[in-house]
């Protein structure tokens, strides 16, 4: 197939998701164009059947917002002519979704296919607020197929919106023969195993994220044992978690590593991971750690218990409980041997529900569908 991918290129799990999905298509025989106005941060070009095309953009003194939703249909509809495209993936409905349907209607073309991934915010927040919501409900009742990463986020969609349409549920993944617990990273991170422990996060440190959360239950892990926080992202809430690290005294063992375009070596120098969201519609970030054999303690919302099995693969607990999420941190770092059946139990889950091997084949099985489909 030949198949446009129509994503954001900066760090995000929607960007990340639409650039792993297509290299892993490209390897399979499909031919991938990817659109966007930056490379994404993920995307290996030195690949058969990869290609990759910024959207360019005249800057005119009258635009006082430069329109690039407008200049992004251009290059699609132009790509489409171009390249003979069959199917576009827009990752995130506004405006990729948007874009993508003008950018159809524009040419008239018949038997190209659009398909929507519903990411999370696009559904949850964005898309919800009444600027774009009309704009959002045209985008999932105009593709021809539309997927969520979760079935939380599928029935997120189907109480916003009120569509009727189908909504189908293909979950995030990873490539696990490429992402696994590298050795001897630990030195790295100044934490010796067995006298002091990591826990880490990775987030854009947006208000979603709760990061006052994360050093709020790294405090009192902290005051039982010798421990470090890796805190990886960066976002609007950074200068809040400093000041708060700070005051509570733990600049020293708080690290800001900023954003980290691989994270696996930081993530194999973990004990735990911390995802104590307000809404997350997956927790791709969570699903990254477990692969690498870090247990999790997250927030019962959205879609994490569809990733994180408490008990098992981790702990979860109310919204803004620190006092539990604690109370589960301490407990497990203080067991050398459950943190290892749980990371062990983490990396089999990944493995089993959650593998390119699995998932990929899904989105395959779902354009070959919608391309026999009649158009929407
Ligand atoms: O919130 C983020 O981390 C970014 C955002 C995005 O679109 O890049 O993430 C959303 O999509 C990810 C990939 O599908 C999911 O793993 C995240 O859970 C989701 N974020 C939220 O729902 C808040």
């Amino acid at each position: 197939m030949k198949i446009g991918i129509i994503c954001y290129p900066s760090h995000g799990g929607s960007g990340v998701v639409a650039t792993e999905l297509g290299m892993e298509l490209a390897k399979r025989g499909h031919v991938v164009h990817f659109i966007s106005y930056q490379q994404p941060f993920r995307l290996d070009r030195f690949q058969q059947n990869v290609f990759y095309h910024e959207v360019e953009m005249l800057a005119y003194p009258v635009f006082k917002y430069p329109p690039y939703t407008l200049a992004l249909i251009n290059t699609i509809a132009e790509l489409v002519e171009r390249e003979g495209l069959e199917i576009l993936h827009a990752h995130y409905a506004i405006p990729h979704s948007f874009c993508a349907l003008v950018a159809r209607e524009i040419l008239g073309a018949r038997k190209l296919r659009v398909v929507t991934t519903l990411h999370g915010t696009d559904i949850t927040l964005v898309g919800n607020d009444p600027s774009f919501k009309r704009i959002t409900c045209y985008c999932i009742e105009k593709s021809d197929g539309v997927t969520a990463v979760s079935e939380s986020l599928r029935s997120d969609t189907y109480d916003t919106f009120g569509v009727s349409r189908r909504v189908a549920t293909i979950y995030n993944f990873i490539n696990t023969r490429r992402v696994f617990r590298l050795p001897g990273t630990r030195e790295v991170v100044g934490c010796p195993a067995g006298k002091c422990r990591v826990l880490a996060h990775v987030s854009n440190f947006r208000p979603v994220k709760r990061i006052p959360d994360v050093i709020q239950i790294f405090a009192r892990v902290r005051s039982r044992m010798q421990a470090k926080l890796l805190l990886v992202g960066d976002g609007v809430q950074r200068r809040e978690a400093q000041e708060l690290a700070d005051r509570l005294q733990l600049t020293e063992d708080i690290v800001f590593m900023g954003t980290q375009d691989n994270v696996v070596p930081i993530l194999s120098a973990a004990d735990l991971f911390l995802l104590p969201s307000e809404k997350e519609s997956f927790g791709l970030g969570a699903l990254e750690a477990m692969a690498c054999k870090v247990p999790v303690i997250a927030t019962r919302t959205g879609g994490i218990p569809e990733v994180v099995v408490h008990g098992e693969t981790g702990y979860l607990a109310p919204i803004g409980d620190v006092e539990s999420m604690a109370r589960y941190a301490i407990e497990l770092l203080s067991s050398e041997e459950k943190l290892r059946q749980m990371g062990e139990a983490a990396r089999r889950r990944v493995e089993e529900y959650f593998d390119s091997e699995i998932i990929v084949p899904q989105y395959e099985a779902f354009y070959e569908e919608v391309l026999r489909q009649p158009r929407q």
